[in-house]
């Protein structure tokens, strides 16, 4: 990877963080409603999954999709008058944090319904398939939507008719509020894909982007070969409640603590600088960049018009010919 590539891929992770920050006050300040989900700690998930990618494949995911959304070139003006629910947001205000999408950027959502994206990426890879495209579905959702039956429908078709899917599971190994053991029936969630015969394996430290990168690509490959799908299970942490306004009953303040000294964006700066690849510098100049690309965003968001009232239904469904 040239040195450009490697400052990219850590701009990206700068600004998913940097952005969630303002949204979670812009939030505190009553200025977007609904749910909001934060990828704080996941970054190197996503990040090293979209740059191993090929335009040509698409990416879905469930409702924490902030993160994802920029890595898909969405940029963080879209991204936060979307959660401001403004004219100007990436699904122009009707889709807020859980639904945002570009078909341009071959990003396909941000889905509420905990596993019902994974039936629509078989489907997507099923008309890749049958039209002959060389894109891959690359299809993520969290650990406690493997509990759940649109996961077995959607991950026994793709076996079923060899379908060119990449399932990614992030274990954060919380659901909700509820623990992987006390909701799984099996802890090593990659174990499922056993049970429709579809090769799997796990990556440990999901916080280092460039192991995610790595893997994600010797996957790709193996699918874009034509070997069917693959079931790829990334260990993560999420440091924030699972939405804005959670007790965190479930887990220790300790725990957290020691998760967080594996942040993320400190392991990927640490390499950086360590193997000579960037300069604190370099790095101290994108931080700089990001801070004023947010709050340029955030300013951006704020002062852009709400949908107009004789258009709310407008874009909820596709327009037929
Ligand atoms: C079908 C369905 N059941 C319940 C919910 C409520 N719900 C929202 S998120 C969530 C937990 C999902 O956890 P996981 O898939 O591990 O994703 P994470 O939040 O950890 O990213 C639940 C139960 C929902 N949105 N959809």
């Amino acid at each position: 990877m040239k040195k450009k590539d490697h400052l990219e891929l850590y701009r990206q992770m700068v600004l998913i963080r940097r952005v969630e920050e303002r949204a979670a006050e812009l939030y505190q300040e009553g200025k977007i409603g609904g749910f909001l989900h934060l990828y704080i700690g996941q970054e190197a998930v996503s990040t090293g999954i979209v740059s191993a990618r090929i335009p040509e494949d698409r990416v879905i995911t469930a409702y924490r999709d902030h993160g994802v959304a920029i890595n898909c070139g969405i940029s963080a003006k879209q991204v936060l008058a979307e959660l401001l629910g403004k004219e100007t947001g990436i699904s122009k205000g009707r889709g807020g944090s859980m639904h945002m999408a570009s078909v341009e950027n071959n990003y396909w959502g941000g889905h509420a319904i905990v596993g019902a994206h994974l039936p629509i990426a078989s489907g997507m890879a099923l008309g890749d398939q049958y039209l002959g495209n060389k894109g891959v579905t690359i299809c993520m959702f969290g650990d406690g939507a493997t509990n759940i039956g649109f996961f077995h429908e959607g991950v026994n078709l793709s076996k079923v008719w060899n379908l060119p899917v990449l399932w990614i599971c992030e274990n954060n190994q919380y659901g909700m509020g509820t623990a992987v053991d006390r909701a799984s029936a099996v802890e090593e969630i990659h174990m499922k894909a056993e049970g429709y015969g579809i090769p799997h394996s796990r990556l440990d430290d999901g916080m280092d982007v460039m192991k995610v990168r790595a893997k994600v690509a010797e996957a790709l490959d193996f699918i874009r070969a034509g070997n069917g799908p693959y079931f790829l299970e990334i260990m993560t942490y999420r440091f924030e409640g699972h939405s804005m306004g959670d007790p965190q009953r479930y887990r220790d303040k300790e725990e957290v603590t020691q998760w967080e000294k594996t942040d993320p964006i400190g392991i990927y700066h640490r390499y950086l600088v360590d193997e000579k690849i960037a300069s604190k510098a370099d790095l101290d100049k994108i931080e700089a960049a990001v801070e004023t690309e947010t709050q340029e965003a955030v300013e951006f968001a704020e002062s852009s018009p709400d949908p107009a009232m004789d258009t709310l239904f407008d874009f909820v469904y596709a327009e037929g010919n």
